[in-house]
């Protein structure tokens, strides 16, 4: 059994308020301390912090050629999956995988059968009693909120929840080649009739308060992969409106999209569109630099 963190998401919250309203460190751990965190873990926890203060203050400080979205300095490195053998299969934990579209720029990679249908099923089936309306991060606090663009239901499972999650998500790592600890929870979504998550980006913009808590806990998002449980009778395709991409949405596939920076060039907007009849069932898995939380 995992035993919870003593340093909570409101501990967290509350040094990062520290730290951005100027306290030093000393006086943060001492603080931590007090309030029952293990020495080893307030610095290991504090030090993260830091590092991420320390390079959103580098953000907001570069001179306007380092922060122009066309300038090509120091990209994050990102998931470079495994590349097809004839005849455009990877054959990753037993299972044939196939490559059905490429694209360059923005890199996106649609894979076929990368889920079998029972193993769809059972998602959804472990999902369905547990999800509530979606919300996106909250960039002003780091906390959620809602968003009238993103309509859907979802939940989050564990990282190695259960054996079927865990085996999906290390075949995930396989193919993607990054590392098991760096992907974020699977995201499982709900969209009904109507529903739709609107165009979007998944990196955040490391300029904003409400940044700082998510990058520290792993650095920012590099790709993601969307992976589909069902297939809608009509609708419901993820679409990138910058170069007229909608991938239909196809029950056991997936579309892998990675980005190199936190940046509108990357060319990876996009978004869920509106389900036109039954219901849209995804799982998203999100790949960050550094190892994140279960
Ligand atoms: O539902 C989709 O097709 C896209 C989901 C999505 O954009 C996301 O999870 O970030």
């Amino acid at each position: 059994m995992t035993v919870p963190s003593p340093f909570t998401d409101e501990l967290r919250q509350w040094a990062v308020n520290e730290i951005a309203a100027g306290s030093g460190p000393d006086q943060v751990l001492r603080e931590l301390i007090a309030r029952g965190i293990p020495e080893e873990l307030a610095v290991d926890e504090l030090t993260r912090l830091l590092e991420s203060r320390l390079s959103q203050l580098k953000q907001q400080r570069a001179p306007a050629a380092e922060t122009d979205p066309s300038s090509d300095d120091s990209p994050n490195t990102v998931p470079q999956p495994l590349t097809a053998d004839s005849p455009n299969t990877i054959r990753v934990d037993g299972r044939e995988i196939s490559v059905l579209l490429q694209l360059k720029h923005p890199r996106v990679i649609v894979f076929g059968n990368l889920l079998g249908q029972d193993e769809c099923d059972k998602l959804v089936a472990l999902a369905r009693p547990r999800i509530t309306a979606s919300s996106v991060i909250d960039m002003q606090s780091g906390g959620n909120k809602q968003d009238e663009g993103r309509t859907s239901s979802g939940m989050a499972f564990r990282r190695g929840e259960t054996k079927l999650i865990e085996r999906i998500e290390r075949r995930i790592a396989a193919l993607l080649q990054w590392p098991y600890e760096n992907g974020e929870a699977l995201q499982i979504l709900r969209y009904a009739v109507g529903q739709e998550y609107k165009p979007h980006y998944d990196y955040v913009d490391p300029t904003q308060p409400g940044a700082l808590p998510f990058l520290a806990r792993g650095g920012q998002r590099v790709a993601s992969l969307v992976m589909y449980l069902n297939t809608p009778p009509r609708g419901g395709a993820t679409n990138f409106p910058d170069v007229g991409l909608e991938v239909a949405a196809v029950k056991g596939n997936a579309v892998f999209f990675s980005y190199d920076k936190a940046d509108p060039s990357t060319g990876t907007l996009h978004g869920g569109m509106p389900v036109m009849a039954g219901e849209k069932w995804v799982a998203t898995k999100w790949l960050r630099v550094s190892r994140t939380d279960p």
